[in-house]
């Protein structure tokens, strides 16, 4: 495997800041070797949780799931490392924090059992091209 160094968007969902697990969260990130080379707090509009989650409009879960981002502070973070787009989202973990492993962020920290809409405590951009849309939507 070739390793470059990449930047990612990570984001700490309402529930990540609600259960007071920022600092956790960011220390997991810090730890496995990633910077974080941006941070900010801010209360999403719909209008950029839109653009974010543009891939799933018109599925059942994308109302709900744009209500749950906008309900509270989100923590954006710009993080760069070696390969940190496929490794942050081996950090945090399948997407249903009930079967996502022990020993990533989902698996460890999540408490969502069997909501319509996971509240799975992160975000993290799934590819280059994601990454940068992503990036420029929260970061400007
Ligand atoms: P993310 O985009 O947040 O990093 O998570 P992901 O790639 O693992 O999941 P994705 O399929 O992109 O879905 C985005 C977010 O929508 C919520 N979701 N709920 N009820 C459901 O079945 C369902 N599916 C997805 C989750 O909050 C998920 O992270
Ligand atoms: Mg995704």
């Amino acid at each position: 495997m070739t390793h470059h160094t990449e930047e990612t968007l990570v984001l700490i969902k309402p529930d990540g800041v609600a259960r007071n697990l920022v600092g956790e969260i960011l220390a997991r990130i810090e730890r496995k070797g990633y910077v974080i080379a941006d941070l900010k707090m801010l209360t999403p509009t719909r209008a950029m949780l839109e653009r974010h989650y543009e891939e799933h409009q018109g599925k059942p879960f994308f109302e709900p799931l744009v209500a749950f981002m906008a309900s509270g502070p989100v923590v954006a973070a710009r993080v760069t490392g070696d390969s940190v787009i496929e490794g942050f989202r081996s950090l945090a973990g399948k997407t249903d924090p009930t079967v996502a492993a022990p020993g990533t962020i989902r698996g460890d920290l999540g408490r969502d059992w069997g909501e319509a809409v996971q509240k799975n405590l992160v975000h993290g951009s799934d590819s280059t091209l994601s990454a940068e849309r992503e990036l420029a939507i929260w970061f400007g």
